[in-house]
């Protein structure tokens, strides 16, 4: 496979980027190889500088449930575009997809767009801090909620990937405040919160979590800890910046029907530009600025351009049938994967919700951040590369998802199969 272009590239970006990225886990660090920089891409096909295709299953980290560049959501942003970029001021399109939010959305009485995940969460924590008057907060290992100092804690993603998941440079002073438990371990929460009455001012969890590698819900640990939640009247919020208008149109919380107090959306509602979400219930609400006096603001929240493509995107995801599709694309990927890797005799842990799903390189089961870390890292590098070679584009991590959008055709999911097949088959050789 020709590399030239993507290694003089990334050549130049190591001259005056950390790494060579934006974003860590881009640089390729855990699959030993380097990554191919991307000149363009269509439906599920990625297409880089060197001409090389592939079929796509990163979906750049989730936003793109339809696929790459899908012609509704170009057309209309290209006509945005034309009205101007941004105004910093109200505009009918903030209304339009703040309303389409709160209707599908079962906690969302009311919204306030931001510009990422991370600003989302931050914004939401500040908020149960505020309303509790408390400052614990209580995440989960291997969860990551993006790069707020608080949250960088036994985080997942790149933090997981690379090894740091408690990075330098937050005070300790305000990490003491950030307890952590095993997911889906309610037990060691209801001794968290009983042992700590009256500290903790919210618990934020993945419904779904996908930064470990995607590991689903016990089936009663949400309601449990809804219920625990309201018991020690603390703020429960659904970090959904992955599941929101994933796993079904009104993201876990309506897959699953528990209702948090607040929940944070991203990626998808965005439609591949940047927007983050984060709501709830009114009475909480009406303590961010300009109503109250918890403070948070924007240049481009609500930019005309990236609301427009959610706008879009939520629009073509209305229409009847979608999830049903999405469910049965993932399900023939992970059904497809489990089996060719038993058939190779690779000790594999498969965990799908939906079009949401990782292969773990481990006897399993996979049920949090201790038991996805037994994965065998350089198993999973080897299998990145052998699927790389043959035009499927993994998450370059063990602990990310895969993503399967409406994009993605049967003989896409076909061709994936066969590779992984091969693949398995050269592990089991080496
Ligand atoms: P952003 O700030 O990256 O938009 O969102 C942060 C975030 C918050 N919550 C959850 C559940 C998330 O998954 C994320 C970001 N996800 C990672 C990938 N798992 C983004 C990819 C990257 O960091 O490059």
């Amino acid at each position: 496979m020709k590399t030239t272009a993507s290694k003089k590239l990334f050549e130049a970006a190591l001259r005056v980027m950390p790494g060579g990225v934006n974003s860590p886990v881009r640089a390729f660090k855990a699959v030993g190889t380097l990554p191919h920089f991307i000149a363009r891409a269509k439906g599920a096909k990625l297409y880089d500088a060197d001409g090389n295709a592939f079929v796509d299953y990163v979906m750049s980290w989730g936003p793109l449930v339809l696929g790459h560049a899908p012609a509704p959501v170009v057309k209309a942003v290209a006509r945005a575009a034309a009205r101007g970029t941004s105004y910093g001021a109200p505009t009918a399109l903030e209304v339009q997809l703040a309303e389409m939010i709160v209707e599908a959305v079962p906690s969302m009485e009311r919204v306030r767009l931001v510009s990422s995940g991370t600003e989302a969460v931050m914004s939401a924590i500040r908020l149960a801090r505020a309303y509790t008057g408390r400052d614990a907060i209580l995440k989960f290992e291997g969860c990551y909620h993006g790069h707020a100092d608080s949250l960088l804690v036994k985080a997942g993603s790149g933090a997981m990937t690379l090894g740091i998941p408690d990075s330098p440079g937050v005070p300790a002073d305000l990490a003491r405040h950030t307890f952590t438990a095993p997911y889906n371990d309610i037990g060691a929460v209801e001794r968290l919160l009983e042992g700590h009455r009256g500290n903790f001012a919210c618990v934020i969890v993945e419904p779904v979590a996908g930064n470990m590698g995607v590991v689903p819900p016990h089936p009663d640990f949400l309601n449990r800890l809804r219920d625990l939640t309201h018991h020690y009247r603390i703020v429960l919020i659904f970090d959904e910046v992955i599941t929101g208008f994933r796993v079904a149109y009104g993201g876990a919380q309506a897959r699953y029907g528990v209702t948090p107090d607040l929940t944070c959306l991203g990626k998808i509602i965005g439609g591949g530009l940047p927007v983050g979400v984060y709501g709830g219930r009114a009475d909480l609400m009406k303590l961010i600025a300009p109503d109250g006096p918890v403070y948070q603001a924007g240049t481009l929240s609500g930019n005309p351009l990236a609301v427009t493509a959610g706008v879009e995107t939520l629009k073509l995801l209305k229409k009847s049938g979608v999830y049903r599709q999405l469910e049965e694309r993932g399900r023939q990927l992970g059904e497809g994967l489990s089996r060719a890797a038993r058939e190779a005799g690779i000790a594999a842990t498969l965990n799908r919700v939906g079009s949401m799903m990782t292969l773990f390189f481990t006897p399993g089961p996979v049920t949090d951040y201790a038991s996805a870390k037994k994965s065998d890292t350089q198993a999973y590098a080897k299998f990145f590369r052998a699927m790389l070679s043959q035009g499927i584009y993994l998450a370059p991590s063990q602990f990310e998802a895969a993503f399967v959008s409406t994009a993605h055709t049967p003989a896409d999911i076909a061709k994936t199969l066969k590779a992984a097949r091969a693949a398995f088959n050269k592990l089991k050789i080496n």
